[in-house]
């Protein structure tokens, strides 16, 4: 396993739809796991491709509290088949938009369908922290970011800051 660096908005793949997925193979899983490693090490709790830079339709989860008892999940080809009309809250983060936070609502429940690890079509109910994870990593396998729904002023100002943040960053290592 190896670890990838992850894309920080401002970037316009971050804006791209990802590519829907043919096959699983073990070169697939390669990067599902090389997602996992970067995930448990910047720490989140969900990754999609499209944040190492790769537009496929995968995203890794584990919403698990404790080190020692991991539970990751894999999801290939991701689709949300029914949402909740009840909603819930959750203050949302994402590694693409580091030292940023918001409280974002979205349907409290969701039934997603996708293929598995080893290839096997699977279908499950999501709710709580794990039904927001999913629908945070869906929309950025379509192009969305958590802070499109925000204010048009909220969501520039985030940006300014991360362009600031990526020119300092330049500075030190020119
Ligand atoms: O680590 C993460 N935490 C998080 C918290 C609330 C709602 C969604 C998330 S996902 C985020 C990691 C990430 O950027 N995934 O795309
Ligand atoms: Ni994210």
């Amino acid at each position: 396993m190896s670890k990838r660096k992850i894309v920080i908005e401002p970037d316009p793949i971050l804006r791209k739809k990802s590519k829907t997925l043919e096959k699983v193979d073990d070169e697939l899983r390669k990067l599902l796991d090389d997602m996992l490693e970067t995930m448990y090490s910047a720490p989140g709790i969900g990754l999609a491709a499209v944040q190492v830079g790769i537009l496929k339709r995968l995203i890794v989860i584990d919403i698990s509290k404790e080190k020692d008892k991991k539970s990751p999940l894999f999801l290939i080809n991701p689709e949300i088949v029914t949402k909740s009309k009840t909603t819930s809250i959750y203050e949302e983060g994402c590694l693409s938009l580091p030292g940023h936070f918001a409280e974002i609502e979205r349907p409290a429940e969701c039934n997603v369908k996708y293929i598995d690890y080893h290839g096997k079509k699977k279908e499950i109910k999501a709710s709580g922290l794990l039904s927001t994870c999913i629908q945070h990593e869906v929309d950025h396998l379509n192009g969305v970011l958590f802070i499109d729904y925000l204010s048009k002023l909220k969501r520039d100002m985030i940006v300014k800051k991360l362009v600031k943040h990526k020119k300092e960053l330049n500075k030190i290592v020119l």
